[in-house]
């Protein structure tokens, strides 16, 4: 009898939220999984720890150093794992940060892509390859948005997402390599960064309610995302992966609330009432008769994208794909995890 080759995944960003959670899901599916870390003068691998198989006794769960920016060490990688899928989490993933690093933004999230697909083509032409974009593509396009939207990118990180979309597209056309782009709107998580606004909303109220913190101080409250969890949207990019044909798709709840809407239901659920007063600079949130959150012009981005709102009718046909998560179970797992 012939036996079924193993699935073997590489992933880069295997270190950050979503890395964490499409390891954990890849590994119950039976793949072999390698991750690839950079090196860091401290501990990097929190998200993954209880995953962790020490290196003299692995046999599902390998970690690798290694970095998108330098193509050496992924030609040596792909060479050594020989994959069969490849998901490319690696960025630097933060919109306002993009402001400040614009040229390492572009170096990572767009350069870096070009390098693993390059290796793809060189290396073995069949592994297949999932890129994560993002709904910061669409920027000032109005909602709501599908893979028919128009993109206006309003960010180094979005055009350097933009980029790394194209790059994609095109190594598919040019070199039919099986390589696919997720276009993910916001997905959050107990495994969400600290300065990313959901998770610094809650740590931030929880704090203050445990009179370790006095005041939260945070951007624009009308901003307009579409939140789903980490955990239903690595599923649809393993999902991409299984199909007959590769294409894009984008993921979204198809639900949208403003930062201001998030805080009031994280702090009812938190049992924390609060009333607002004043406007733009000086709106502010009271909590016990006392200002807890307030409004720093440093949170303002140079340009904002007001509203994304995804439409993920071709994922919910064509993959079957269909969140688990909603806002309020989203946030109650938030809480909770942050609660312990
Ligand atoms: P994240 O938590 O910031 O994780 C990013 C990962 O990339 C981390 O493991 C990080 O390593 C790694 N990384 C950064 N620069 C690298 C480099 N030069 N070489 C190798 N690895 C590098 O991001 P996430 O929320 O999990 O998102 C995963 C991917 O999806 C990112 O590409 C992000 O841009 C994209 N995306 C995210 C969302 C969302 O709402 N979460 C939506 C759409 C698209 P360290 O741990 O060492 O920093
Ligand atoms: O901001 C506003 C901010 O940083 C959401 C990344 O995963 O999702 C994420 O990008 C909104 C923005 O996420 C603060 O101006 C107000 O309008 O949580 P965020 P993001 O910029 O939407 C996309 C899909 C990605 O691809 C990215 O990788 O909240 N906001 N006050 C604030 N944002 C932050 N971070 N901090 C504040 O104090």
């Amino acid at each position: 009898m012939k036996l079924k080759k193993k699935n073997i995944a590489l992933i880069y960003g295997v270190t950050g939220q979503d890395g964490s959670y499409l390891s954990r899901l890849l590994l119950q599916k039976g793949y072999q999984v390698h991750g690839v870390k950079r090196r860091s003068s401290s501990l990097n691998t929190k998200r993954i720890d209880d995953i962790y198989e020490d290196v003299h006794e692995a046999k599902n769960f390998f970690l690798h150093y290694g970095d998108v920016t330098d193509g050496q060490s992924i030609n040596y990688l792909v060479n050594k794992i020989n994959p069969t899928e490849i998901y490319n989490l690696a960025a630097q993933s933060h919109v306002a940060v993009s402001f400040d690093l614009s040229e390492y933004t572009m170096m990572t999230n767009a350069l870096g892509t070009l390098k693993i697909l390059e290796v793809i083509k060189n290396i073995n032409p069949n592994i297949r390859f999932y890129q994560a974009g993002t709904s910061e593509m669409f920027g000032a396009s109005p909602p709501p948005q599908d893979e028919k939207t128009s993109f206006y990118p309003r960010s180094p990180y979005a055009v350097s997402k933009l980029s790394a979309h194209w790059l994609t597209i095109n190594f598919r056309e040019s070199y039919g390599l099986y390589a696919c782009n997720g276009i993910l709107f916001n997905h959050e998580s107990p495994q969400r960064g600290e300065t990313f606004v959901t998770q610094k909303i809650i740590k931030g109220l929880i704090n203050i309610k445990n009179k370790k913190q006095k005041k939260l101080y945070l951007g624009n409250l009308y901003a307009k995302r579409d939140w789903g969890h980490a955990k239903d949207y690595v599923h649809a990019m393993w999902l991409m992966l299984q199909q007959k044909k590769p294409k894009d798709y984008v993921i979204a709840t198809g639900i949208q609330y403003t930062v201001k809407d998030f805080i009031n239901l994280s702090a009812k659920k938190l049992k924390m009432p609060l009333t607002w007063k004043g406007q733009k600079l000086k709106e502010k949130a009271y909590y016990l008769n006392k200002p807890i959150i307030e409004i720093d012009s440093k949170y303002f981005r140079p340009s904002e994208v007001e509203s994304l709102k995804g439409n993920a009718k071709k994922a919910k046909k064509e993959l079957r794909w269909k969140p688990e998560y909603t806002i309020n179970t989203l946030i109650d797992e938030m809480i909770a995890a942050c609660s312990e």
